[in-house]
């Protein structure tokens, strides 16, 4: 499953004065052509029947950093496939993988624009505009991915989403697992407690709150895209990655690295939302459709990674990389320590911190 196919965006041919000229000289070959077309019979007339009903299909634009083979990419078929069976013909989902129709972190912006209607967002992303959603960049807040799906399903991810469509004109839908980050060293050293991170070069997504789960850990945090790490890993640009083990794999981070921290220290998700614009413009009906097909995508991905990510450890031993579990509490210790002396850390409400703690 590949799926690039890339729509005009208001930078590319599609709009200003050439493509005025092109369509009148459309025009002037139509207005010739139709005798003729009319004395053969056929072509006119079937053209003239797709375009209106081509016209009413509701166009979803996906953009999203995942690579083609990782779940979170391959569950926007699942949930292009879910719309077709719900409502064949009235949903246009058009799929941009890797970064290629929006940078890693842009979505939020081109879905407020009306540039895109559909995309799966960090916590950091909606952090910026809700900051209390925050709490799920913070490294051992969640304890598991049961945990996390309560979580969202329950009161406080009614609220959080709430206050993402007040503030940021998006509608979340649903959310999915990402998987639980680990370390993902270029070169195999000893580590038990944070200590041993001291000066390693971790690249973390562009962001204060990652990076302040990069530094929490005890390393050097260095923001970079995603597209960019497997190179950097490869140059020695950066000495180690987090990311949840199926996105090493998928992303292939394993063919340039040695070894492999089993810290955990975050239980990852992606809010799986859509712009106020398109929402607005559907129907109860095809919002119904529309929600019951991102909880089929996220189910998909959560099956599957969750299945993968148990069966992994085995296939990086397998691939040659050192797998090694830390004193896990001297991480957790230095982690709360780090949230708790920074500004991020503090503008939490503690009270959503206890709510989520007491979340069984
Ligand atoms: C990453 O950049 O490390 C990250 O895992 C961060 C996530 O929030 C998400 O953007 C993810 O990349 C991409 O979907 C690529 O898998």
């Amino acid at each position: 499953m590949t799926d690039f196919e890339r729509t005009p965006t208001p930078e590319s041919p599609g709009s200003g004065p050439d493509t005025t000229r092109r369509a009148g000289l459309r025009r002037l070959t139509a207005a010739w052509l139709a005798p003729l077309a009319a004395g053969i019979g056929a072509a006119a007339p079937a053209q003239a029947q797709v375009e209106p009903a081509a016209a009413r299909r509701t166009v979803l634009r996906v953009s999203t950093p995942a690579v083609p083979d990782d779940w979170h990419a391959r569950m926007w078929t699942v949930l292009r496939q879910s719309l077709d069976a719900a409502a064949p013909g009235a949903f246009d989902v058009q799929i941009h993988l890797s970064g290629t129709l929006f940078k890693q972190g842009a979505e939020p912006a081109a879905m407020a624009r009306g540039n895109l209607e559909l995309a799966a967002l960090s916590a950091a992303d909606l952090a910026r505009r809700v900051p209390e959603f925050g709490v799920f960049t913070a490294g051992y807040t969640l304890r598991d991915p049961a945990h996390q799906q309560k979580v969202f399903e329950g009161p406080i991810g009614e609220s959080l989403y709430r206050r993402v469509t007040a503030e940021m004109d998006i509608v979340p839908l649903a959310t999915l697992y990402l998987g639980t980050r680990q370390l993902n060293l270029r070169e195999a050293r000893n580590v038990r407690t944070p200590e041993d991170l001291k000066g390693l070069k971790l690249r973390m997504p562009a962001s204060r709150e990652w990076l302040l789960l990069g530094e929490a850990l005890g390393a050097t945090a260095m923001p970079l895209a995603f597209g960019e790490v497997y190179l950097a890993l490869k140059t020695g640009t950066i000495d180690a990655q987090d990311n949840p083990l199926p996105t090493v794999r998928a992303a292939k981070f394993h063919e340039v690295t040695r070894q492999i921290v089993l810290t955990s220290h975050l239980v990852d998700g992606l809010v799986i939302a859509v712009s106020s614009k398109a929402w607005q413009a559907l129907d109860e009906r095809g919002r119904a459709q529309l929600r019951a097909a991102a909880r089929a995508a996220v189910a998909f991905n959560n099956e599957n990674r969750l299945k993968e990510e148990a069966e992994l450890v085995a296939f990086f031993r397998q691939q040659g990389l050192q797998i090694t579990t830390p004193d896990l509490d001297s991480f957790r210790r230095a982690v709360r320590q780090a949230y708790a002396a920074s500004d991020i850390g503090r503008a939490w409400p503690a009270e959503l911190l206890e709510r989520i703690a007491a979340t069984r």
